[in-house]
């Protein structure tokens, strides 16, 4: 196993657009074996395949409070969506950074997983958040790209200082 390094916001590697699996391989699920890893050493709720660069539709959420559920997405897709919620989010690609996104509140995926096997799964709050956020990732979309230029512009002032700090 092995922790990845996570591409950081405004790294433009975040832009790309991720393509399907053709395939579930013994390639694949090392590598999510890896992003599990990573995102709980981080410690994070949720890492796209986006963020350590690698372009291709994966994601693993663990919204769980002892960290024992992991949830592997593989070409997921939201197949149905309900009502509205703005929920506080944050990002493993934009640390220290936090703020509200206007997004559905329940939601139903369905996505491959590690097994190739395919499955529904239905979401509400966090997780149905988080697995949108996650989702957005892939098309490569940072969810501080919802908010007017003015706060995304205050964000990346307040991470290149910090950035500046560090060095
Ligand atoms: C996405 O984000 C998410 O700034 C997952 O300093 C988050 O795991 C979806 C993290 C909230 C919905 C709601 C962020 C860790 C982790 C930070 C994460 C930080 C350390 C973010
Ligand atoms: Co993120």
């Amino acid at each position: 196993m092995a922790i990845l390094k996570i591409l950081q916001y405004p790294d433009e590697r975040l832009h790309t657009v991720a393509t399907r699996v053709t395939k579930v391989t013994d390639k694949t699920r090392l590598l999510i074996r890896d992003m599990a890893e990573t995102m709980y050493a981080a410690p994070g709720i949720g890492l796209a395949a986006t963020q350590v660069d690698v372009h291709e539709r994966i994601v693993v959420i663990d919204t769980s409070e002892k960290r024992d559920q992991l949830l592997v997405l593989i070409n997921p897709e939201i197949i149905a969506n309900n009502g509205e919620s703005d929920y506080e989010e944050g990002c493993l690609s934009v640390p220290g950074i936090y703020g509200k996104v206007r997004r559905a509140e329940s939601i139903t995926v369905k996505a491959l997983n590690a097994d190739g096997n395919s499955f529904e799964l239905a979401a509400e709050g966090l997780l149905a958040v988080c697995i949108q956020h996650e989702m957005d990732h892939l098309v490569g979309k940072v969810f501080v790209e919802y908010w007017s230029s003015l706060k995304q512009a205050r964000a990346l002032a307040k991470l290149k200082k910090k950035q500046r700090s560090i060095m």
